[in-house]
């Protein structure tokens, strides 16, 4: 079985967001087109407490963002929810960063239960929480496909999109367009 993995498409990273990533919203077209192939989808959320060790508040690298039950943390209105089979909610832990949908959820769980060997992957931020959920995707065995043209990255630092593509592809996933 395959599934396909959508990592925080949610209002905030995409433009008029709290921490926007460029062009983060033109991710929600060939994302919809991905889950309408898929036969499991499930969608991850950053959702962070107010007091989010990653906020820079609490001396943390990110501004404000994701915070749980805000309209800044829901999924962009554009994904097609009909097609989500399952909405996983990370980052909770305000002393982790949680940038993989595996840290402190059920998604591995869920997928073994499922009979998953293979996890496409898509989303917001390439650079970051895809980069790491793909990783970990990898530690858990699975082949993981990683889709750049449904994936916005960050970059903090120009070329960070490119290193974090290195990364995955040393790690043994299949980067395709
Ligand atoms: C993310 C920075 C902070 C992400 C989440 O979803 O890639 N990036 N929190
Ligand atoms: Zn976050």
């Amino acid at each position: 079985m395959r599934a396909l993995i959508l990592v925080d498409v949610q209002n905030d990273f995409c433009p008029g967001g709290a921490l926007a990533v460029a062009d983060g919203d033109s991710v929600v077209d060939p994302i919809n087109r991905l889950a309408r192939a898929s036969p499991f989808v499930i969608a991850t959320r950053d959702w962070h407490p107010a007091d989010h060790g990653s906020f820079a508040d609490q001396g943390g690298p990110w501004p404000l963002h994701c915070v749980a039950g805000t309209r800044g943390a829901e999924l962009h209105p554009g994904i097609d929810r009909d097609l989500v089979d399952v909405v996983l909610d990370k980052g909770q832990a305000p002393d982790r960063e949680g940038y993989s949908g595996f840290e402190g959820t059920e998604l591995e769980r869920l997928l073994r239960e499922h009979d998953v060997d293979t996890v496409d992957v898509a989303g917001l931020a390439l650079d970051y929480c895809v980069k790491a959920t793909a990783l970990d995707a990898r530690r858990a065995g699975l082949n993981v496909v990683v889709h750049r043209g449904a994936t916005r990255a960050v970059e903090v630092e120009p070329g960070d999109a490119e290193h974090a593509l290195d990364e995955l592809r040393t790690a043994g996933v299949e980067v395709v367009d």
